[in-house]
Order: structure tokens, then sequence, then C-alpha cells
């Protein structure tokens, strides 16, 4: 290689450094100039300028952003491949840019408490009248209506979590949330979605459980549609969900 040709894959190689170490340092203190796809890019060209496989990327960027960087190591799995993807983020659903967002509502989908009760806030008043003419939604299942005034995404998909009951019932309803939630953002041809953690809160099920309830029925969906790319966002509103989901992901 000349000394010319080395110098400018020496500055294509510390440009992408750059910017990838940049969207990792996003990823971890400021979500909202944080873009998958800008970190999927940089990777992508870190890795073919120095001919790297995944352990010697990890070894690079592990000390600088070790979190940000264990949740984005799944990107790599698909070998450039476009994917399904699952990720922990580190906010709740209101901070995560994503085309759709899921909403934890109740059967009359009427607005309450809890992220419901933010969501509605946030949305606006024409949230309530668009959801006053979708006739309910059974528990288990999922219905979309447009964010309004929330401008971090297109879409509210709204899913009816169980009341924990402790009966063989609460994860088959809870999985299909996720499922049906899955289906709907499909349907609507979006590529990316960010989850709270439904029936966690005032339902009262408990975080461990609902955790692999929603990795299990999540997995299955992806495996279930090879050839969908959807970014799936694990929306921690606490430090209590981030510790559970690493727990359960791990
Ligand atoms: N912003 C973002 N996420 C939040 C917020 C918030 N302000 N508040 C809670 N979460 P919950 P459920 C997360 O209780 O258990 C409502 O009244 C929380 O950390 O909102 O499914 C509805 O109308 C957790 O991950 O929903 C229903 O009647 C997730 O949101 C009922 O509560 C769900 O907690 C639904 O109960």
């Amino acid at each position: 290689m000349s000394t010319e040709t080395k110098n400018l894959n020496d500055n294509a190689l510390n440009k992408w450094k750059a910017e990838l170490y940049y969207c990792l340092k996003n990823y971890k203190k400021d979500k909202v100039y944080f873009n998958l796809d800008c970190l999927k890019n940089a990777l992508y060209k870190v890795i073919e300028l120095m001919h790297l496989d995944g352990d010697s990327v990890d070894s690079l960027l592990g000390d600088l952003c070790s979190e940000s960087w264990l949740d984005c190591q799944r990107l790599l799995l698909g070998n450039y491949k476009p994917h399904s993807v699952l990720t922990l983020f580190n906010g709740g659903v209101l901070d995560v840019y994503a085309d759709a967002i899921v909403n934890a509502a109740n059967c009359a989908l009427a607005g309450g408490g809890g992220v419901d009760g933010a969501i509605h806030l946030a949305a606006g008043p024409q949230l309530n009248d668009a959801c006053m003419k979708l006739n309910g939604c059974r528990t288990g299942d999922a219905k979309a209506t447009s964010a309004f005034n929330i401008k971090s995404a297109n879409y509210i998909i709204h899913t009816v979590g169980p009341v924990y009951q402790h009966c063989a019932d609460d994860p088959l309803l809870l999985g299909s949330c996720y499922k049906r939630s899955l289906d709907e953002a499909l349907k609507l041809n979006l590529s990316s979605i960010g989850f709270c953690g439904i029936s966690t809160g005032v339902y009262g099920y408990p975080l461990l459980e609902a955790c692999t309830v929603a990795r299990d029925s999540i997995k299955e969906w992806i495996t279930s549609h090879p050839n969908q790319t959807m970014n799936i966002y694990l929306c921690c509103f606490s430090k209590k969900e981030i510790d559970a989901y690493k727990q359960v992901l791990s």
C-alpha cells in the first residue's frame, strides 16, 4: 500500500472512529441525539477499515462506553444484513425516537395514570378523541392512533396488559400485547417501535417475570418474521427496569 493510500485510509478510519465514539456517547448520555442508523453505519465502516471481527471491536470500544456498547453489540449479530434488533433504551417511551411508541392503556382506552396519563398529556386532547373512536381494546390486543403533539413518534400503539392474577393466562395475555403491537407496527409499515414495561406498574405484574415474557414474545415474533426489519426498543423508565432487563437479556 502506498503512503498516500495509507494516509487516506487512516484519515477515513479516524473519521469513522470519531463518529462511532460520538454515537456511543450520545446513546449513554444524550439520547435526544442518538441515531441508531448513524451508529450502525459508523460501526460497519470501522469494522471494514480495520478488518475486525466482533471480539476485536469489543476490546477496542468496550472500555470507552461499556454500558452502551453492551447494548449495541447485538447490531453486530446480523453480519451487515438488515434484521430486527432488540435494544435496551435508557429512558421512557416519551424519550425514544421511534416510528411508534406503545402505551400501556386500559380496555376503555380512556386515558389514566402512569405512562397512559403521560402520553395523553404529551399528545394533547385529540388523542382522547381518536381513542374514543376505536371501540375500546381487549386485554392482550393492540390498536393504533396518530401520536398528535408527540414529535418523537408518529404513532401510538395502545395495548392493554393483564392485571396480574398469578395465573397461567398472565404470560399469554402479556406476550400477546407485545406480539399484537408488533403486528400493528408492521401493518402500518413501520420499522421502529418503543415499548414501555406493559402491566409492570399499576397492573402489578412482577418486573422480572414481565421482562422475561417481553423478551420471549418479542424473540418469537422476530423469528416468525425473518424478512422484516424492526428496531425494537425496550424503554426503561426506571433503573429497576434496566437492571431487570439486563438480568433477563444476559
Ligand atoms: N413516562 C414513561 N414511562 C412511564 C411513566 C411515564 N410518566 N410512568 C410509568 N411508566 P403503568 P400498567 C412506565 O403503571 O401497569 C393506567 O392508569 C413504567 O415504568 O403506566 O400497564 C392505564 O390507564 C412501566 O414500565 O401501566 C391502565 O389503567 C410502564 O410505564 C393502567 O395504568 C407501565 O406502567 C395500566 O397499568
